[in-house]
């Protein structure tokens, strides 16, 4: 297929501030950037090409207070807005936070719209962190749980692991804005890839394929060195504090991109697949794609996308 069509979509507050954090990297002719959201200053702060107030008649362009049922009315209120906005897209990647309101109200029922046009949704939330209390806590297992209904698969960026991996002694400022490093590194990798598609043994249809094993999902990337064994890599991508809190190892469908330099070895490459095959047993569907860079100046990275593992 021709080039594919991609929307990066920001949903709510943390959605919105993700984009604009993502700064102008995704830039590319193909990708497009959408902006939703009942509160006008948070799409006003979002630097998104495309901004959907969500609901104006409904909440004012003031928000929806954490009120999920506002933020579900609001998104149906422009759902011809939205699907003009959308249509005509193969795939989007989604951002929310869970906890108020439209990570449980809005981004679901944008889902099911997407749904409806059959277009795949790889959607990236954020879980609140432990000081937030209980009620977000819960407000969040819910919305997880609705977008998961809705068909889509769903990365879940727990803000707790990702403060952790700081270590001691971080401040608050650095505490907020890891996730945004983190959605800024996964969306590079998954952009690059996208666009590296088709060269060896995977398509774009292909990664829709993988994603289109509802659940939750995990991505893992990592740089090598030409010196690494295979194994090596994987164990150190699957120990990832991230990928490690989730049970990985009940993937139904796994996807492994090597981007290597020509230095990389065949037996390296062919052995990914038998240990893959190993450490996910449950995996029906293990793709491996390969590019080969001829730009010897950067480094050999490898990305892993692990789709259709149950919620509990
Ligand atoms: N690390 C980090 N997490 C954030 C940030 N903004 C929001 N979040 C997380 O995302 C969750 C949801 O927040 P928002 O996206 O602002 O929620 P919302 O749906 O706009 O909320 P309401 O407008 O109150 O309904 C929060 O509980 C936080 O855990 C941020 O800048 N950094
Ligand atoms: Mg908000």
């Amino acid at each position: 297929m021709a080039e594919a069509k991609i929307v990066i979509l920001g949903v709510g507050g943390l959605g919105c501030a993700a984009l604009e954090h993502l700064g102008q990297f995704v830039l590319q002719g193909n990708v497009r950037t959408v902006a939703a959201s009942t509160s006008a200053a948070e799409l006003q702060a979002a630097s998104a090409e495309h901004r959907v107030l969500l609901g104006f008649e409904l909440a004012g362009g003031e928000g929806c207070g954490g009120n999920s049922d506002q933020a579900r009315e609001a998104t149906m209120l422009s759902k011809q807005n939205l699907l003009e906005t959308l249509a005509d897209t193969d795939l989007v990647l989604m951002i929310a936070g869970m906890g108020g309101g439209h990570g449980l109200g809005a981004a679901p029922a944008i889902a099911t719209m997407l749904a409806e046009l059959k277009i795949p949704v790889l959607a990236f939330v954020a879980t609140p962190f432990n000081f937030e209390g209980k009620r977000r806590n819960q407000l969040s297992e819910q919305g997880i749980a609705a977008l998961l209904q809705t068909g889509c698969a769903v990365v879940v960026l727990p803000n707790d692991q990702l403060s952790a991996a700081l270590g001691a002694g971080f401040s608050l400022q650095q505490a907020f804005s890891a996730i945004h490093q983190v959605l800024y590194q996964l969306l590079c990798a998954l952009l690059e890839m996208l666009s590296e598609l088709g060269l060896i043994n995977l398509d774009f249809n292909d990664f829709v394929q993988v994603i289109s094993h509802n659940g939750l999902a995990v991505v893992g990337i990592a740089d090598i060195a030409a010196e690494d064994s295979i194994p090596m890599i994987l164990q150190r991508l699957l120990n990832n504090p991230l990928i490690k809190c989730q049970s990985v190892h009940s993937a139904q469908a796994v996807l492994l991109h090597l981007a290597a330099d020509n230095r990389f070895k065949l037996e390296q490459f062919e052995a990914t697949g038998s240990y893959l095959a190993q450490q996910i047993p449950s995996a029906n569907l293990i793709l491996q794609g390969l590019t080969l860079r001829s730009d010897s100046a950067r480094r050999s990275s490898v990305l892993l996308l692990a789709c259709g593992i149950r919620h509990h």
